[in-house]
């Protein structure tokens, strides 16, 4: 019976963690999967993360299963630290808000949603983007199609190109946007261009759907981090949100994230929410809530949420500062006089090198640097001692 069933590939990304694990070279580096690692290179832990669980075992919490909806206190913060606790969408309980398995299972609730009730609509992605999008929307059998969004000549943004498409995709389409960071160019519209592209989609009368996996990590900032996708909330327009707290917390596997649907009325909010819960039932029942409450607490309480906003600016200080020491060192070593000054320009936990698939490989064969195959270096698993090392091997593979 399961004779009949074939193998199925490895996945892109975690791919990479699995054969960088088999590899014995000492000087190895894995620049895969998008995980924050110390300088020592070592996973890490939030300190607010552990105090909230210790306040955690000091109350002495039960393990009861938490509504469909998940838990009550972490749905009230995460939509508040996501548009701003004054927001008119919020007072005007606008939002259906909804725990889900991390940005992932967030994702995948609302690609279920436009199954059932927008039959035929077409969800659009940038070109690149993050490779689970596509599997997410062909498992839930919603039909997406690309717009133009990465110029390898520039390695920067083809605005036009993503204008062009958008405005070219049927009226009423999903449109999906990075609200931060863009994974996995780390390219991002400015906020002029970000108004440009909320006025074609209101032209267009298509639905936006953010996905705000870096909150906080991309600038260190929240609220700026935030803007692009508040800005539409300003417009008053309806949209979704797919949050995760995997980087930005830190909480990888603790599968804790949420679906934020912004309607047009408290009435219509309520009804979004009811059908979510229906869909959420018979996937998986209900979310977990270790990671709502370690949420729940440190949003919640002012001590902690302060201290998680040094850690987070920490984070993505020592991102930002190994992205300029590579930028340094490949302008140095470099003898070719090419403009490196793309590094620079990308957000986030992420850098697009431009190095084609072979180049990759050499990256990978010859330097047992390890990275996806589209050029993609996660920067968060770099450290400031390996970032020589690193534009030894980057210009060896462009050259070569
Ligand atoms: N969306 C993007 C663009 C991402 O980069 C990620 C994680 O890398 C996610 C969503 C979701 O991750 P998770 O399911 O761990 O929240
Ligand atoms: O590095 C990335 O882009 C992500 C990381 O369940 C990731 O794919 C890994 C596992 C997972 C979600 C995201």
């Amino acid at each position: 019976r399961f004779e009949g069933i074939s193998m199925a590939p490895a996945d892109p990304i975690l791919g990479v963690s699995e054969a960088f694990k088999a590899d014995t070279d000492e000087k190895k580096l894995n620049l895969g999967v998008g995980a924050y690692r110390t300088e020592e290179l070592q996973p890490y832990v939030l300190n607010v993360v552990k105090k909230a669980e210790n306040l955690m075992l000091e109350r002495g919490e039960n393990k009861e299963y938490l509504p469909i909806e998940g838990l009550a206190a972490f749905n009230k913060v995460t939509a508040e630290l996501l548009f701003g606790a004054d927001n008119p969408v919020l007072k005007e309980q606008r939002v259906a808000t909804v725990q889900s398995l991390s940005g992932t299972g967030s994702l995948r609730l609302a690609a279920a949603l436009f199954e059932r009730y927008f039959p035929g609509a077409k969800v659009l992605i940038s070109s690149p983007t993050w490779g689970n999008h596509k599997n997410i929307f062909n498992d839930a059998g919603v039909p997406w199609s690309e717009y133009r969004y990465y110029d390898p000549k520039t390695v920067g943004l083809d605005f036009e190109g993503m204008i062009a498409d958008i405005k070219e995709a049927p009226e009423g389409s999903f449109i999906l946007l990075h609200g931060c960071a863009h994974n996995p160019t780390g390219i991002d519209p400015t906020p002029e261009q970000w108004e440009k592209i909320a006025d074609v989609i209101q032209e267009k009368n298509h639905i936006p759907f953010f996905d705000v996996a870096y909150q906080g990590f991309a600038s260190g900032s929240l609220d700026e981090d935030a803007s692009s996708m508040r800005m539409f909330a300003a417009r008053g327009m309806e949209f979704l949100v797919a949050q995760s707290y995997s980087k930005n917390l830190g909480l990888y596997s603790e599968r804790i994230g949420a679906i934020n649907v912004v309607c047009s009325s408290a009435d219509a909010a309520a009804r979004v929410k009811s059908q979510l819960k229906r869909i959420a039932r018979p996937m998986y029942s209900n979310p977990p809530i270790h990671g709502a409450r370690i949420v729940a607490d440190v949003v919640g309480n002012p001590d902690l949420f302060n201290e998680w906003k040094e850690e987070m600016e920490m984070m993505a200080g020592r991102i930002k500062s190994v992205r300029q020491k590579l930028y340094d060192n490949l302008v140095s070593k470099d003898k070719s006089g090419k403009d490196w000054s793309f590094i620079l320009k990308q957000i986030g936990m992420f850098s697009f090198t431009g190095l084609n698939k072979a180049q990759s490989d050499n990256m990978t064969n010859k330097w047992h640097i390890y990275m996806t195959k589209d050029g993609r270096i996660s920067l968060a698993g770099l450290s400031a001692a390996k970032c020589e090392y690193l534009a030894d091997a980057i210009i060896d593979s462009y050259y070569n």
